[in-house]
């Protein structure tokens, strides 16, 4: 197909700090020049010379770059390649991304379950109560001493994972642990950032009554007896594409886990940190997060290789559950995580001796199978807070992450998109969106170790990728940009009858996997996405893209204002 006009210049077509690189990528290697214009007037502002030619990894796309980081006058704008194309327009501003940091926060509103959203928060996207969850049944696979097969037990609220009606202990530990994380870098931005839901005015910031939505259910999954962690809260089966109220089959808590119970004790002793701040509005919460901590972990002590494998579990087990995995086989990442998190609340050595350090070529980007950075950044945080023993490791620790943050950055000023994503078809994964969100935590996590702003500003060439500057000219956010995802996999936005789709949902990405077996126009590592919501293993929505992708936006908004 041939590209429009704006296609042939991608950009992030939300727009740039006036005192932050800006670059956009001309994908015709036979142009040379470019200019600014001011979008209205239609003056040309800014005239500049196009980079050397660059060559994709991953096709046989050419590309140039177009500099403009030294305009910084605010407006309203375009980038024009004569005989290119015109791009779409953008701003340079103070806080260019208030409001998609906004709709990245108040799209986990979006998610809840348990309750219905009137118009006065969801706008258009209001939708009837559903998913009371205060009926599940104990499946089998769950059963012990202290609940029997069969059993009811009440597990209300939480957020819908993805885009299917299930909760998942796993992937809402990374999410939960990312998005506390977030308030714990910021708290004076998060302070005063204020979105339209039901909480709000109240004596607690906004995105922590969002993180309370989810924690109030992840409580829920501990069996009081034993302090164990179911794994999810399920159907048997995926759900048609149909809205929530109409999704009304039987729900189970299926299985607890080590991994479940781990990933749980982590963010259960980062709540009871966050919290105790707010004892007075929330009296005990943090008491109850932080015993709740300690019982998941005495669980994992006595269970450290309870694994959950889908397959195994059907064969054994009546009904068969086929909804997401998240399954695991390795703990060793959720153990340092759990004990990083414990011992950083509670100072108490007990938990010291799990948190290992790895060799620094095996440290990897978090991912919801592999938390191991996420206890890094927490002790790395909090280091000044803890004891004369612990710093000898904490300072390895931040040698490691600034190693991995210059292995990120080196090589991306030849490559085709200019962004830290995209070194490796490896980054191209499901889900790829998240890795380039979590590599831009990993750089502001160098940066605020560093001091040093190229990390920052690295940070900052993922975000534009996210917003546009990438391979398919997407913006892979809903409802922020010119060209984005129209179709996601995403029951709520499928099913509710209005054109748009809920708001502020980031979009999985490119994925070569392709195990939808969806139509892609390409194959190409970078290109293969497709706007359709057939298509879960690229376009779907998840808890687990988003944090990262809020905890990028709002980091940069917090970190570039000057
Ligand atoms: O994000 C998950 C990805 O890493 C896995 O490869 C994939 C297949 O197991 O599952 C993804 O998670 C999905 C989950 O299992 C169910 N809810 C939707 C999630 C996003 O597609």
């Amino acid at each position: 197909a041939k590209k429009t006009s704006e296609e042939n210049i991608r950009l992030n077509q939300i727009g740039y700090y006036p005192n932050a690189p800006k670059s956009a990528v001309v994908l015709d290697d036979n142009a040379t020049e470019f200019y600014i214009v001011a979008k209205g007037s239609g003056k040309e502002v800014y005239r500049g010379k196009l980079s050397e030619v660059r060559k994709s990894i991953f096709s046989d796309k050419k590309t140039r770059i177009a500099d403009f980081s030294s305009f910084t006058t605010p407006g309203t704008y375009a980038v024009v390649v004569p005989q290119t194309g015109e791009s779409y327009s953008f701003e340079i501003k103070q806080h260019v991304h208030d409001a998609v940091a906004k709709a990245s926060i108040k799209a986990f509103y979006f998610q809840r379950l348990s309750t219905a959203l009137p118009e006065q928060y969801a706008g258009k996207w209001h939708r009837a109560f559903s998913h009371p969850d205060n009926k599940v049944i104990v499946h089998a696979s769950a059963a012990s001493d202290t609940r029997a097969a069969g059993a009811i037990i009440s597990s209300p609220k939480g957020w819908l994972d993805a885009g299917d009606y299930n909760k998942y202990i796993v992937n809402s530990g990374i999410t939960m642990g990312t998005l506390l994380s977030a308030y714990e870098d910021f708290p004076v931005y998060f302070d005063a950032l204020a979105l339209s839901i039901p909480e709000s005015g109240n004596d607690i910031p906004d995105v922590l009554d969002e993180v309370l939505w989810n924690l109030r259910w992840m409580l829920t999954m501990q069996d009081p007896g034993d302090g164990g962690v179911y794994h999810k809260l399920t159907n048997e089966k995926f759900d048609g594409m149909i809205m929530p109220d109409k999704a009304t089959r039987p729900r189970y808590v299926i299985q607890k886990g080590t991994a479940a119970t781990l990933d749980f004790a982590a963010v259960t002793a980062q709540a009871a940190r966050v919290f105790k701040k707010f004892d007075k509005q929330l009296p005990g919460l943090s008491d109850s997060c932080l015993t709740a901590a300690a019982k998941a972990w005495q669980w994992a002590q006595k269970n450290p290789n309870i694994v959950y494998e889908q397959n195994a579990m059907n064969r054994a087990f009546d009904p068969d559950v086929t909804t997401g995995g998240y399954g695991d086989q390795n703990f060793s990442d959720e153990f340092a995580w759990a004990a990083s998190e414990l011992y950083t609340t509670t100072k108490d050595e007990q938990y010291f001796p799990s948190i290992n350090l790895l060799p620094e070529e095996a440290v990897q980007l978090p991912s919801w199978g592999q938390v191991h950075l996420l206890g890094y950044y927490t002790l790395i945080r909090f280091q000044s807070s803890l004891p004369t023993t612990a710093q000898q490791k904490v300072e390895a620790m931040k040698s490691s992450v600034v190693k991995f943050a210059d292995a990120l950055i080196n090589g991306v000023d030849t490559r085709a998109f200019n962004s830290v994503m995209g070194k490796s078809v490896k980054d191209y994964t499901w889900g790829s969106s998240s890795v380039a969100a979590n590599q831009g935590i990993e750089l502001i996590q160098a940066y605020k170790i560093t001091n040093d702003k190229k990390y920052l500003d690295y940070a900052l060439t993922n975000l534009d990728f996210l917003l546009g500057k990438n391979g398919t000219g997407y913006s892979f956010v809903t409802g922020h940009g010119d060209k984005t995802p129209m179709h996601p996999h995403h029951r709520p936005s499928i099913a509710d009858g209005v054109v748009d789709p809920i708001p502020g949902l980031i979009a999985g990405g490119p994925n070569p996997g392709m195990q939808d077996h969806c139509k892609y126009a390409s194959s190409v590592p970078d290109e293969a996405y497709t706007d359709d919501d057939c298509s879960y293993a690229s376009n779907e929505i998840a808890i687990n893209w988003n944090a990262p992708f809020s905890y990028l936006v709002c980091a940069q908004e917090a970190l570039q204002a000057k």
